[in-house]
């Protein structure tokens, strides 16, 4: 046998989203390098270094973590963006390709809860990934005393689209790996079907099975097809 065993079983692309001051890039930190710094600056524009900012502009930031989902190993390409008005057509560029989204306001502003249907709607319509998976999350759930989005109307909004939701705390460390290990469920959940309709596909057919060449960074070792 050549070659090294493959490192994951499915790659997947995650942006997490949501007006700015949520949280985004804290949960981003708090996930993949476990750590909580308070006073980030906002996405872009976070360093005044030529290079730093034209490689943000690109959209060259996204942090890796891999974890067990059901058994599979999911690696997790995960993108941080920024939720500033000025900067939308930036992290748009982030939406390519993306199979799952955290879709973010904070339990303290709620005008940030206000507008996610505005960002669902951003993606979907942006994205070009077809069966992009959401979860809801409430941000900042350590701020019990500025409250002003309850736990019911979080869940409300998220039962209304069909998606998870999750209240969380980036300084608290609380229900983080949980939002995004919902996602990757799901993910994985979206990847298995595909994986069985091809295959379903394929014996009607009679071809080989093959993977879609512009599959949204799917691994090309996913789902026993080797
Ligand atoms: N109390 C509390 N504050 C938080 C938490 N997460 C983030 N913050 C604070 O919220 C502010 C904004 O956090 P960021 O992560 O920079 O927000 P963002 O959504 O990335 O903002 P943009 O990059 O401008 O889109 C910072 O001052 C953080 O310290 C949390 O879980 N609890
Ligand atoms: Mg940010």
């Amino acid at each position: 046998m050549t070659g090294t065993a493959p490192e994951y079983d499915f790659l997947t692309k995650i942006i997490i989203i949501g007006e700015s001051g949520v949280g985004k890039t804290c949960i981003w930190y708090r996930y993949c390098d476990t750590c909580f710094c308070p006073d980030y600056k906002s996405t872009i524009g976070k360093s005044n270094d030529f290079c730093s900012f034209f490689l943000n502009c690109l959209g060259i930031e996204f942090k890796s973590k891999t974890i067990n989902v059901e058994g599979k190993r999911a690696k997790l390409q995960i993108w941080d963006t920024c939720g500033q008005e000025r900067f939308r057509a930036i992290s748009r560029a982030h939406y390519r390709n993306a199979m799952g989204v955290l879709l973010c306001y904070a339990i303290d502003n709620r005008e940030s809860f206000e507008k996610i249907e505005y960002w669902l709607e951003e993606v979907k319509k942006n994205a070009n990934e077809k069966d992009i998976c959401f979860v809801l999350v409430g941000t900042k759930s350590d701020l019990i005393n500025n409250r002003v989005v309850s736990h019911e109307e979080g869940r409300k909004l998220a039962e209304t689209h069909g998606i998870k939701f999750f209240e969380t705390s980036a300084k608290e460390n609380s229900n983080i790996d949980e939002a995004f290990l919902g996602l990757a469920k799901d993910i994985s959940g979206v990847l298995n079907k595909r994986g069985n309709d091809e295959k379903i596909d394929a014996v009607a057919t009679g071809t080989q099975l093959q993977h879609r060449k512009n599959s949204p960074l799917i691994s090309l070792n996913c789902f026993n097809c080797s």
